[in-house]
């Protein structure tokens, strides 16, 4: 381990910095704290019933005591105050937005103020907790309105509103066979791998990229019955494969934890679909935009992937609430660009007659 020519992040982070002479240190010190945590979490996963963190099926926060006397503790909730913890002491954070919280967390009066907003996940995919699958933390950095900087006032939901185009970082902890981190700066993808013995992210995965096209699309094929026309079009083609027009063989994947996901289709393309459907009118989309679509998709297209709601440009997006969710297509560029081809395209035929393939497994 000592004779290795690898750098960390650390390493990595300030040689990055060197190209910002006026920097000040702070946005690396905060993906510092930020990785931390992913590290504390990523020890507690690891420990599982032994640590006394749970998956969904331990009570909420408070918790009951186990049989050892250890307060069991739902792991996302344990995760949540992890991130708290390491960061809102720093000075670099004027606040900070969880799926875990209704509301904005506010940097508590002891602490300094800086320019950054924090968007975290911090454990996504937590059903497959206790089936022992992998999970991850899914995290963005933001620039605090300079109003809220100037003023140091608390942060209201609004600040948080920003097209992910506006990103100043995003990035995803993948706690799996090994822990890894995938993090953009807005220079590209660049992948670090936890080196258990030291305790550090080591960059094995310098300048990641997605292959452009693909034969592999992840999509929970349970919900078909609710899919628009166009993704039921191009699910159909793929299952068609040599026989339909695509002329080849797709494979499926669906692992529930879109961290996964994310990952093996920026090792190998592929397409990930969680689309907007017809199962709870209320609700455009399972997935959340801010501290999930946006983040994954920023990595996503920094790696010459392509982010989108299937209509247009997931960075392009504008914020309507901090935890809307919304219909979300990632990965190879040309197999995004189909899928959002296709729901440009007018129905080419009037609703119940067969709209493109002569059979279908998911025709009704
Ligand atoms: P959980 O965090 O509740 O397990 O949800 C995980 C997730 O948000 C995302 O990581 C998966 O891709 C997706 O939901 C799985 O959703 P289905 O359970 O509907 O397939």
């Amino acid at each position: 381990m000592l004779q290795t020519n690898r750098s960390t992040l650390t390493q990595f982070l300030i040689e990055e910095r060197r190209r910002f002479p006026g920097a000040t240190g702070d946005f690396n010190a905060l993906i510092l704290d930020v990785t931390l945590a992913c590290k504390a979490i990523a020890s507690a996963v690891a420990y599982g019933e032994l640590g006394g963190a749970m998956g969904n099926h331990a009570p909420d926060a408070g918790g009951s005591v186990n049989v050892q006397g250890e307060t069991q503790k739902k792991l996302d909730v344990l995760s949540n105050e992890v991130f708290i913890q390491r960061t809102e002491w720093s000075g670099h954070l004027a606040g900070m937005a969880s799926e875990e919280m209704d509301l904005p967390h506010q940097i508590p009066a002891q602490y300094p103020r800086g320019h950054y907003l924090l968007v975290f996940d911090p454990l996504d995919g937590s059903s497959n907790i206790d089936v022992n699958v992998s999970v991850g933390s899914i995290f963005s950095v933001l620039r605090a309105p300079q109003a809220v900087i100037d003023s140091g006032r608390d942060v209201v939901e609004a600040d948080f509103l920003q097209p992910g185009a506006t990103q100043m970082a995003a990035g995803y902890a993948l706690y799996g066979p090994t822990t890894m981190l995938i993090l953009t700066v807005g220079r590209g993808v660049n992948g670090f791998t936890l080196d258990p013995n030291l305790g550090e992210f080591m960059l094995t995965h310098p300048d990641m990229k997605i292959p452009p096209d693909t034969q592999e699309f992840a999509i929970n094929a349970s919900n078909a019955r609710f899919w628009e026309a166009p993704v039921k079009r191009y699910v159909d083609e793929c299952l068609a494969g040599k026989t339909g027009p695509r002329g080849k063989d797709f494979n499926m994947r669906w692992i529930a934890s879109m961290v996964a996901e994310a990952h093996r289709i920026l090792m190998r393309g592929g397409v990930f679909l969680y689309p907007r459907d017809t199962k709870d009118p209320s609700k455009p989309g399972r997935l959340r935009l801010l501290y999930e679509a946006n983040p994954v998709g920023m990595i996503m297209e920094q790696a010459g992937g392509r982010a989108s709601t299937g209509r247009e440009p997931m960075m392009g997006v504008q914020p309507t609430s901090l935890h809307q969710r919304i219909g979300l297509v990632f990965g190879s560029k040309n197999e995004v660009e189909r899928i959002e081809r296709y729901h440009r395209e007018p129905a080419l035929a009037k609703e119940g007659e067969p709209l493109f393939a002569t059979r279908s497994l998911f025709r009704d």
